[in-house]
């Protein structure tokens, strides 16, 4: 049996949920290193451990990191599509590419928050911060969410790849909930003309066999110390 390890920061949902949605939905076993107890060997030390191990022949650059045996992996669409064949969610036609593009979104929403430097704190780039929101929220999210709405409208199954949910179906899901923490009023306005990814969204969060997972203390809400951050002066006014 394949021992599936997981590493990244235990205090935030991240990228690193990406890839727990998989095998959650899946039922498919893991270990999620860093949120075992210190004394266990988790905590941020454990994420540090594995960056560093001076033994690993492929060494990973960043958190999220999945360990199966002497197999280490990083970058959140690898280990995507990797979970993905053990849980069941790959895509048959292979569409790597759509994962790849909800991924590259993340810094986008990121850089909304630290447009100057992710080492300054938000307070450092209050202004900035203000208008890399506005230039978001106002153009660069709309094009991007008129992209998967034209997707799935040209599947014309309600899902990204085709007939059946696949594992970017899940990235979307993530991508719209982190969306609707960090800009609630922004996404309220914005989303009435994406109707296709709302109902996506729905599909997935009402999925029975994710619903004992979204319930659960497994999976971490969204905070303060992620990607999507809400400053209520970031988002749109009502
Ligand atoms: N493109 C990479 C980005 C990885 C990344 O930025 N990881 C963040 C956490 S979400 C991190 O901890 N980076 C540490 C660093 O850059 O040193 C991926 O998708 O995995």
């Amino acid at each position: 049996v394949l021992k599936l390890e997981l590493y990244y920061w235990p205090m935030l949902p991240g990228r690193g949920e990406f890839r727990r949605l998989l095998l959650e939905d899946g039922n498919v076993p893991y270990v999620d290193v860093a949120r075992e107890s210190e004394d266990a060997g988790g905590g941020i030390a454990a994420v540090m451990r594995i960056r560093e191990a001076a033994e690993l022949l492929v060494p990973p650059f960043a958190p999220p990191i999945l360990k199966v045996g002497d197999l280490v992996i990083a970058q959140t669409a690898v280990v995507c599509e990797y979970v993905a064949e053990l849980a069941q969610l790959h895509a048959k036609t292979r569409a790597p590419h759509y994962a790849v593009t909800i991924l590259d979104i993340l810094d986008e929403v990121h850089d909304t928050h630290h447009p100057l430097a992710t080492s300054l704190a938000f307070e450092q780039q209050r202004a900035p911060a203000i208008r890399a929101s506005n230039e978001f929220l106002n153009g660069r999210l709309q094009t991007r969410l008129a992209y998967f709405e034209r997707v799935i409208t040209v599947s014309a199954r309600g899902w990204i790849v085709g007939e059946t949910i696949t594992y970017p179906d899940f990235a979307l899901f993530q991508l719209l909930s982190g969306l609707d923490y960090a800009f609630p009023c922004a996404m309220s306005k914005v989303m009435v003309d994406y109707p296709l990814c709302v109902a996506l969204h729905d599909s997935v969060r009402r999925r029975p066999s994710l619903a004992g997972y979204l319930a659960s203390t497994r999976r971490l809400p969204f905070n303060q110390y992620g990607i999507f951050r809400h400053y209520p002066e970031l988002d749109l006014t009502s």
